[in-house]
């Protein structure tokens, strides 16, 4: 069959085609009657090694691939997005805790389960008296992948909420968000990474704000009874492993290369409620989190529970093992463990230093009488407002200071041996950015993994360095040469509200990457339940309208340039779901349902299933369309709702 016997095909004959046929039909689908080629199961991503002609200025040439994967989030924008690295060109983003008006996300069934699953009753209540049944929005600072021995492996990604106080999981298979979880008692999940050793069992978050325990207005305005929390989520069923209850608040987390420790920056360990009294003291403190202590804790039973989730206490006045607090100057921020699997470095923020700890030295601190500083190696000065730290894999560090609009790039052993009295300057190099740098990062520079060729350093403001867009401006992601002993700034890279964090991959560690969907997938698993209940095989080609009371079910099969009902017909008030699958194989063939006046659209990829659900609002004839460009024809694919009035 070629291209002009498929487009000699009619509408009809397709409509009335087999499963076969239509199947048939769209192996010679869209790609060919476009032109556009494109062999089924190729992708870029499943190419492999992706040697890119990369420029010195980390350009990449047309059709050539990024030498690596950058994960980033997006802060209130709450998605995921997946850009190249070194091009800095965007690939797809991924809505995470945000509403997609293109994918469905927040809309389709499938994500609205996933988005309710790990909800707590309160936030429902709360939800439920604002008439929504989801939050709108999120605020995703923190994307880590899941590790395996101090490596990424490839699995999972994980992110944060600190507007609504979750975490999410994105499947790297598909890369879609497959498990929402709230976590209770702790406000505010800011600090957030998967633990790395022996592989991704906890992921630690750290409650920011703080909160009176049972916080139901018994206790109002009393900060004597408030508390911060710290959580460990087991990483593979997305649910409460157990919290701890710490003294201060919570700010930045990472974990060690051993698997027996977290630990956590605290700028507010003075528990103030406004600014002056979370700046007062002259020191806050990291906390050290002894995870074998409080294991063992919880296997024997010695924790309380509270709104589903195991609390062990390790506030300073509990004197556990749980935890230890070593003091640090002043409202530190970033906390970045090196891959030399022995140095924590943590920004001072309002103090120019980066302490570095030596996580070797971390059993001691649990010993009588032990001095809380004895971990402390090095504490060079290295600028204003140093955020967070970056590491290559050499020995070197690089750490952002907000204040100057710098990078310094800097030697740990350097620093060790100057803190130790040598006369040595640990200050390798400085690099202006533009400006006000947060997080920066470098290729699994989280990992035992670091490489040294690029660096991103993720600006907070980017004022004149593009062209004026009013009063918002974009942030800049700049991309550093860190090749050399001198850093070089190659690339300005604007992005919309707003990266907090990045890492990049290696596309090796993601290889199975899929272009087409399985049919069995789990994440509409509830789905096809329903339609089995219902006697549809969705596997086939459905056009089946199920009418359950005032619930209409409508199956349809979407196959280029074509739904398998040109219309249906409800009743005005009806509860109508529209379960659509897409039986279209060929990768990058996605369609969409966008069905007017009702707020409804989605994206149904290849061998996908989507459904959504709403009320026919009132009577008179709605187009529907897909509105994902699928074909020559793809104008022409869509069909009319009627909404019959409700007989008087
Ligand atoms: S935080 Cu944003 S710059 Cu949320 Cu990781 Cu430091
Ligand atoms: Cu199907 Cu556009
Ligand atoms: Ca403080």
């Amino acid at each position: 069959m070629d291209t002009v016997e498929r487009r000699g095909l009619s509408r009809r004959m397709l409509l009335g085609a087999t499963a076969g046929g239509a199947a048939a039909a769209t192996a010679f689908g869209g790609r060919l009657a476009l032109g556009l080629g494109g062999a089924a199961g190729v992708t870029a991503a499943t190419t492999g090694a992706a040697v890119a002609a990369t420029g010195a200025d980390g350009s990449v040439a047309p059709g050539q691939l990024d030498t690596y994967y950058g994960f980033w989030s997006s802060g209130q924008t709450g998605e995921m997005r997946i850009l190249g690295v070194p091009s800095m060109r965007e690939l797809m983003r991924v809505p995470v805790f945000n509403r997609c008006s293109a994918t469905g996300w927040g809309q389709t069934n499938e994500s609205i389960r996933i988005l309710e699953g790990g909800m707590t009753e309160k936030t429902k209540k709360i939800l439920a008296a604002n008439g929504k049944r989801i939050h709108d929005n999120g605020d995703l600072h923190h994307v880590h992948m899941s590790f395996t021995e101090g490596k990424y492996d490839g699995r999972y990604l994980y992110m944060q909420d600190k507007a609504n106080s979750r975490v999410a999981r994105v499947r790297c298979d598909v890369m879609k968000t497959d498990a929402v979880l709230e976590i209770p008692n702790a406000k505010a999940m800011h600090g957030f990474r998967p633990q790395k050793f022996p592989r991704t069992n906890y992921l630690f978050a750290n409650g920011e704000d703080e909160a009176p325990l049972v916080n139901d207005g018994t206790t109002m305005d009393d900060p004597s009874t408030y508390v911060n929390v710290f959580t460990a989520v087991n990483a593979d069923e997305m649910k409460v492993a157990w919290q701890v209850l710490v003294s201060g608040n919570l700010d930045n987390v990472d974990a060690d290369y051993e698997g027996k420790w977290a630990f956590s920056t605290s700028y507010n360990s003075e528990m103030g409620m406004t600014l002056a009294e979370m700046t007062e003291a002259e020191m806050d403190h990291v906390v050290v989190f002894n995870l074998a202590e409080i294991e063992r804790a919880i296997a024997a039973g010695e924790y309380q529970e509270l709104n589903g989730c195991k609390i062990v206490d390790g506030r300073k006045e509990a004197n556990s093992n749980f935890t230890r607090y070593i003091p640090i100057a002043n409202n530190p921020h970033g906390c970045n463990m090196a891959p030399d699997r022995k140095h924590l470095c943590v920004a001072g923020k309002l103090s120019p230093t980066v302490t570095v700890l030596d996580v070797t030295r971390f059993d001691a601190l649990f010993t009588e009488n032990a001095d809380p500083r004895s971990a402390v190696v090095a504490e060079p000065e290295l600028g204003l407002g140093p955020l967070h730290t970056a590491f290559d894999g050499r020995g070197f560090a690089y750490t952002s200071l907000f204040l100057d609009s710098q990078v310094v790039k800097w030697s740990i052993e350097d620093a060790i041996r100057a803190y130790a009295g040598e006369d040595v300057d640990p200050i390798k190099d400085k690099i202006d950015v533009h400006y006000q740098p947060g997080h920066l990062k470098t290729v699994m520079g989280e990992t035992l993994d670091a490489q040294n060729d690029w660096l991103v350093c993720l600006c907070k403001f980017s004022k004149d360095r593009f062209l004026n867009v009013g009063p918002l401006k974009p942030e800049n992601d700049q991309l550093i040469d860190i090749s050399g002993d001198k850093m070089v700034l190659v690339h300005d890279g604007p992005t919309f509200a707003e990266p907090h964090d990045a890492i990049a991959v290696d596309p090796a560690i993601l290889s199975g990457i899929k272009s087409v969907w399985d049919r069995q997938d789990p994440m509409w698993a509830e789905t096809r339940r329903q339609a089995e209940a219902d006697g549809v095989n969705i596997d086939d080609w459905a056009d089946t309208v199920i009418r359950d009371g005032n619930k209409v079910r409508v199956y349809m099969t979407s196959v280029a340039p074509n739904f398998s009902l040109e219309s249906f017909t409800v009743t005005e008030g009806d509860e109508v779901t529209v379960i659509i699958t897409n039986m279209d194989e060929i990768d990058d063939l996605t369609h969409g349902f966008t069905l007017g006046n009702h707020g409804v659209a989605m994206e149904i990829g290849p061998q996908q299933t989507s459904s959504v659900t709403f009320v026919a609002g009132a009577p008179g004839v709605y187009w529907y369309y897909c509105q994902w460009f699928c074909h020559a024809l793809h104008m022409e694919m869509r069909g009319r709702m009627f909404v019959e009035p409700k007989a008087a």
